[in-house]
């Protein structure tokens, strides 16, 4: 089979040329997945320019009309689910049924926003004036740049391009260099529901190449929303850039999520959790655990069963029934041996016989498919992590889980927002109170209750504070807020200037 190439598309047609990358498979590196011609920052500024010219006649068509189209993605992504589902797990690596999911994710997004074609709804509120009414409409915000990252190469993505194009904005869509073929076969199903050209726009570029085009679209006022899912400092610096233009970015940013295991939990529940958690997506999710924070009347047993856990877990080609596969790509795996080089001197490792790639020379019980092809690495669990430990403050985006005691919740409690993030956290306990106090403490946008940290369902607000974000929130309703803005608009038919505040009726 020849390797497919993909380019960006602008206006409906694809842009040649610029310098050409290769996105591989990372379980088997010796396999291209496809040929990615990138595009240059001007590619990103045209991109811009062709959203905001198609942009007017896209919000002139009905919202519910809008939401049709929204209908006939969500029809084409699910007639065309497994080989997405397949694409995403040969070029990112994640095991199949969580590439399934993905792909059901984006379903299910389309799912809830067809129907808010039909609703999108403003508001009728009483004047404090005779013969005069108020009235709020959301308008689209224009023209939205979305930049996302691989390790969700379509779920994430729809987040932001559904709702974005069914409020009636024109969308410009930068996905990571890793995932083009993902992001290319997403593109395609979106424009074959009957999009406009120059309505979703894709620009297949470099970071440098799209932080140069996004500076200068900002300048030209060709963008009016950026939303940003990818590490806290890329995202930084994302927002001093929108910030130079009043404009606040929707980001989406890393994470290093907790999970509190009390004394009233049910551990077998919570070593199920943290393992799923911990390592699905060989622990590249945003939403993947971090640290452990154990009650020390129960951390010898939680130790004991997680560790064993760990060490029977299957791991390798994520076509198979495994925990977790490999590394997105290269630069996750050399960013995540620094992680590892801190590890090796400094911890005893649980559940695995050794610590960092898995290879002919290093291999594991319980390893399926060929260990030397592919960026697999041991999984990882340290036991005493301490809070001033760099595993402990940073996300490591990678197989690796920390555990540490607490002997009061508001100790745990602080122990879990003490790296500043503030995404997902997790508690298992079958105590009510112990729930509500975990909640109303804990700075995370998230919060499970006997559940995973990872995997929050399309419909409830996502995102994360501090670290993790900025307030802003994706998914169900709440998005709607992100790519419309509120218009008020009072009229008066009295027939006479009523000046608010002035000639305010009395009774
Ligand atoms: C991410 O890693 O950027 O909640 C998103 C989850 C997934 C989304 C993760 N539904 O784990």
């Amino acid at each position: 089979m020849p390797t497919p190439t993909v380019t960006s598309v602008v206006a409906g047609q694809p842009v040649s040329g610029g310098r050409t990358t290769t996105s591989t498979n990372p379980s088997r590196l010796a396999e291209v997945v496809a040929t990615v011609e990138l595009g240059s920052s001007d590619t990103f500024v045209d991109a811009c320019r062709a959203a905001r010219a198609a942009q007017r006649a896209w919000a002139d068509v009905p919202a519910p009309v809008r939401g049709q189209v929204v209908a006939a993605i969500g029809r084409l992504v699910e007639e065309n689910a497994e080989a997405l589902a397949q694409l995403v797990t040969r070029e990112i690596g994640k095991p199949l049924a969580e590439a399934r999911g993905e792909v059901q994710e984006i379903a299910d997004t389309c799912a809830f926003f067809l129907g808010e074609g039909r609703r999108l709804y403003g508001q009728t509120v009483p004047s404090e004036m005779p013969d005069k009414q108020l009235f709020t409409f959301r308008n689209p915000v224009g023209v939205a740049a979305i930049i996302t990252a691989g390790n969700f190469p379509v779920a994430v993505p729809s987040w932001y391009l559904v709702p974005a194009l069914l409020c009636g904005n024109a969308v410009v869509w930068k996905p990571a260099e890793y995932a083009a073929a993902s992001a290319n076969a997403l593109y395609e199903l979106f424009a074959h529901a009957g999009l406009p050209a120059g309505v979703l726009n894709l620009v297949q570029a470099d970071g440098a190449n799209t932080f140069a085009g996004l500076e200068t679209a900002l300048t030209q006022g060709l963008v009016d929303k950026v939303g940003f899912t990818g590490s806290t400092e890329v995202g930084a610096k994302i927002g001093e850039l929108c910030g130079r233009f009043l404009q606040a970015p929707c980001l989406e940013l890393g994470g290093k999520n907790p999970m509190v295991v009390t004394e009233n939990a049910s551990l077998d529940l919570a070593v199920e959790g943290a393992l799923f958690s911990g390592f699905g997506t060989a622990g590249q999710r945003c939403t993947s655990l971090g640290t452990v924070i154990v009650h020390e009347s129960v951390h010898a047993e939680f130790v004991r069963r997680y560790a064993d856990a760990v060490s029977h877990a299957v791991i390798g080609d994520p076509t198979q029934d495994v925990l977790y596969g490999p590394m997105l790509d290269e630069r996750f795996a050399h960013r995540y041996e620094k992680f590892l080089d801190w590890v090796r001197p400094h911890h005893t490792v649980l559940g695995s016989s050794a610590v960092g790639r898995i290879g002919t020379d290093a291999p594991r019980e319980g390893f399926v498919g060929d260990p030397g092809e592919g960026l697999f690495y041991h999984p990882v669990v340290l036991d005493g992590v301490r809070p001033d430990d760099e595993v402990f403050g940073e996300e490591t985006f990678g197989p690796l889980v920390g555990i540490t005691t607490y002997t009061q919740l508001d100790e745990a409690i602080e122990l879990a927002n003490a790296p500043g993030y503030g995404l997902s956290a997790a508690i298992y306990t079958t105590d009510p109170q112990e729930v509500f106090t975990f909640r109303r403490g804990i700075g995370a946008g998230m919060v499970s209750v006997n559940n995973s940290t990872s995997g929050a369902e399309a419909h409830l607000p996502f995102g994360g504070n501090g670290r993790s974000g900025n307030g802003s929130r994706q998914s169900g309703q709440w998005v709607l807020d992100q790519f419309t803005r509120w218009q008020a608009v009072n009229w008066d038919y009295s027939g006479r200037l009523q000046k608010a505040q002035m000639d305010t009726a009395t009774l």
